[in-house]
């Protein structure tokens, strides 16, 4: 009897300690979820989409890229079939995340239009979860979103440099991909506010790590790119070396490469800092940096982010995203 009485409780905590390890190892998050679902369902699906199944590169014009040196696809509008995307991703369901920051005059000029028409052009048919940088909570426009979509909204400091604000961007990117955005998302976009998606933004611009070509140097040489010529820099690039000129405005990729990316940019933008040097173009000089020594997976064509200001050209026909027009006395006088 007295055997007993020791022996049931002692059962009862160890069947305690039993379920509080299992929570801990599995964590219960929607993600983990998800993805331990898809392994039991995985085995009766077909193979893994091979880039043959769905791209088909052809001459856009005499300046477009079709596959680099090291494999990787340049997306153009004409290249890829959405009919097989479409069918192979509706038996791998993904969520796809879009981070955006909007400071200061950013809100009220660009924030409302960035979202509702990403709502209306990105990764239709996806489950999206955009999330909301802004340095004032109480700007933060009412939306309302298309079934599967979700805003997550975070404040953030505001930056009393304009450099700083894109720079920063890095920093906090890369945290919120370590405290929750892993478990979230599949694929992530990091994205300027002041743009607008004009046409479907969709499944063929996945992939492990993404890199958008800048408009205004695609068709010029590398001799050209305004790459970060001081040697003082970590964003360094010798003349003539380097593949392209991307566009900081757009990158995406996995949660984990887009990690890579993120901390890796942050940390030589510090370098530079303690070093006193200021790269170029700030954060894109990184970027290009990043890129330079580890090759995007895919690249997106300049149709995924086209300047406002530049007349449509020959073989750029079918524009994805745009980047919009700044009205300087508004935005940069009064910010
Ligand atoms: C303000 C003054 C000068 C430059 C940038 C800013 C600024 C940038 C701002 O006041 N608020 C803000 O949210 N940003 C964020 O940084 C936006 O997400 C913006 O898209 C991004 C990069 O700045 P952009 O878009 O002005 O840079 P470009 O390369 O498109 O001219
Ligand atoms: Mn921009």
């Amino acid at each position: 009897m007295r055997y007993r009485r020791t022996i049931i409780p002692l059962l009862l905590l160890l069947f305690l300690l039993f379920l509080w390890a299992v929570h801990n190892k599995h964590h219960f998050r929607p993600k983990k979820l998800q993805q331990v679902y898809q392994c039991w369902s995985m085995n009766d699906q077909p193979a893994k989409l091979q880039l043959s199944d769905w791209y088909s590169p052809k001459a856009v014009n005499t300046a477009s890229s079709l596959i680099t040196n090291w494999s990787a696809p340049v997306v153009w509008h004409s290249f890829y079939n959405d009919e097989i995307l479409e069918n192979y991703y509706a038996k791998h369901k993904i969520t796809v995340g879009l981070t955006v920051f909007a400071v200061g005059r950013y809100i009220d000029y660009y924030l409302q239009r960035f979202i509702a028409t990403a709502d209306r052009h990105f990764m239709v048919g996806q489950k999206v979860i955009i999330y909301v940088m802004i340095d004032d909570f109480s700007k933060m426009p009412w939306m309302p979103l298309s079934p599967h979509r979700s805003i997550k909204v975070f404040e953030i400091e505001r930056e009393k440099r304009w450099q700083d604000v894109s720079m920063m961007r890095m920093k906090i990117i890369s945290e919120h991909i370590v405290d929750h955005i892993q478990y979230e998302v599949d694929f992530l976009f990091c994205m300027d506010v002041d743009q607008v998606f004009l046409r479907k933004y969709g499944l063929e611009t996945l992939g492990e790590s993404v890199a958008q070509l800048h408009a205004y140097w695609f068709q010029e040489n590398a001799t050209q790119f305004p790459y970060e010529r001081s040697t003082l820099s970590e964003a360094y690039i010798p003349m003539g070396e380097g593949d392209f000129y991307y566009h900081a405005a757009v990158f995406g990729g996995t949660p984990i490469q887009v990690l890579n990316i993120t901390r890796e940019c942050f940390r030589k933008i510090m370098k530079d800092k303690e070093n006193n040097v200021e790269a170029v173009w700030h954060d894109e000089s990184h970027l290009n940096k990043y890129f330079f020594l580890h090759k995007p997976t895919k690249i997106l064509s300049p149709e995924y982010c086209w300047p406002f200001r530049l007349p449509a050209i020959s073989g750029i026909n079918t524009v994805k995203l745009y980047w919009a027009q700044k009205d300087y006395n508004y935005l940069r006088v009064k910010n």
